[in-house]
């Protein structure tokens, strides 16, 4: 199977399908484009205009949720709960898991401070939420590594970043939760998923969205 994933370099979604690449060690081509100014090939592709697109031997698979289920089906063992009630499950925490990247982003990309505070507490608050599927062991399985922390681990790298970038930034979790980032962060195939110069990216990124945390000198004064 020849496989393309077509990427924005600091996208999480994409990053998701990275992780399991490199977890089931499948060979693959990565292509990045520039969003800001996407190449035509790019837009007649992608339906939605967005990356990640997986090309799979010339066809388009597009939705990063999506794509992480074609690769653990096509590439054995998989990593989804054999019962189907669980199966399902972990593909409602996938779903929860972008929500939570979307309102990491709102307050990444807030522009002052009362909006910054507004959102990081609407993220603490949808973070809490992890807790008690986390402590019922929902998201675990005999092979130590789900769909569910493929698509989640993005969301802890990005907040662990914004917070040295910035201690104002520093979102509270609760202790599971912070457990769970700690031991994601960790793993080879989540360090390995992003570019060397993964946080400078996403800086730069954020300060061209007139982030008030990224502001000024990075006090976020
Ligand atoms: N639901 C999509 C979200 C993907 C997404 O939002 N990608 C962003 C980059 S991180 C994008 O391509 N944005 C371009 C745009 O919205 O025009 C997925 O899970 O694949």
């Amino acid at each position: 199977m020849n496989l393309k994933l077509v990427s924005f370099a600091i996208c999480p979604f994409v990053q998701r399908s990275v992780i399991l690449l490199r977890e089931k060690q499948i060979d693959h081509e990565i292509e990045y484009i520039d969003l800001n100014d996407p190449p035509e090939w790019f837009l007649q592709l992608s339906p939605t205009g967005k990356v990640p697109l997986l090309l799979v031997d010339g066809a388009t698979l597009f939705e990063s949720s999506v794509i992480l289920a074609f690769l653990d089906e096509s590439f054995p063992p998989g990593l989804q709960p054999a019962d189907t009630l669980r199966r399902a499950q972990h593909r409602a925490w996938i779903e929860y898991a972008s929500a939570l990247l979307m309102a990491q982003h709102a307050m990444a990309t807030a522009s002052d401070e009362e909006t910054t505070v507004e959102k990081k507490q609407l993220l603490e608050e949808d973070l809490a939420r992890l807790s008690e599927p986390l402590s019922e062991g929902l998201f675990t399985n005999q092979a130590g590594f789900s769909l569910v922390d493929a698509a989640i681990a993005p969301l802890f790298m990005r907040i662990h970043y914004l917070a040295e970038f910035n201690q104002q930034a520093d979102v509270k979790m609760p202790e599971p939760v912070r457990d769970w980032s700690g031991r994601l962060l960790q793993r080879a195939s989540v360090q390995q998923s992003v570019l060397a110069d993964f946080a400078d990216r996403y800086k730069a990124f954020l300060v061209s969205k007139n982030s008030w945390l990224c502001a000024g000198d990075g006090s976020g004064n």
